[in-house]
């Protein structure tokens, strides 16, 4: 707790600008992302598919789709190789196969951009991206550069990060 204190100090200006910006301002929040799905199947996804936290959010990530297994992938090297889509310097997570009403939880700290997908789903676009800080806030790191390895169908079900920081949080409804 004092650790993520220290950083929350740290961002100083940048918290003061993002006062504005309710979902700024709850640090320390957990935040809860639901994986979805139709009945049938037909269609899968995250809610929000986009969402912007403070450093030391905690996410929760909560199957609520009754018909399938679902997981939260980081796109990292370390993890079937893919190439990076998350802070340099923050720890891959996988959360593994989630049975329904399953969760996993992680803790972010290090301010960037991350992108994860679901390992059975992520070519029907199970994808989601979570904007931790702000690009001004101290040890921002933007995205790798390495886009590679995901189809651009894929790529494009993803929300800009200048949407996700304005409106604080994407959902299938707001998706156009
Ligand atoms: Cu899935």
């Amino acid at each position: 707790m004092t650790r993520i204190n220290r950083r929350i100090i740290l961002l100083g200006g940048g918290v003061t600008a993002a006062l504005g910006n309710p979902f700024l301002a709850l640090a320390h929040a957990r935040v809860e992302i639901e994986m979805r799905g139709t009945s049938r199947g037909e269609r899968i996804w995250f809610d929000p598919i986009g969402l912007a936290v403070a450093p030391g959010t905690t996410l929760r990530f909560t199957n609520r789709d009754p018909g399938n297994s679902h997981t939260a992938t980081t796109y990292h090297p370390q993890i079937f190789g893919r190439a990076r889509r998350i802070p340099a310097s923050a720890e891959p997570w996988n959360s593994d196969y989630l049975l329904p009403a399953e969760s996993f939880e992680i803790t972010l700290t290090v301010p960037g951009i991350y992108d994860y997908y679901c390992i059975p789903h992520e070519m029907a676009a199970m994808i989601g991206r979570i904007v931790v800080g702000t690009p001004d806030s101290a040890g921002w790191e933007g995205p790798s550069g390495d886009r590679d390895d995901i189809s651009n169908e894929v790529l494009a079900a993803l929300p800009t990060v200048d949407a996700i920081l304005a409106n604080g949080r994407i959902g299938m409804e707001d998706r156009p």
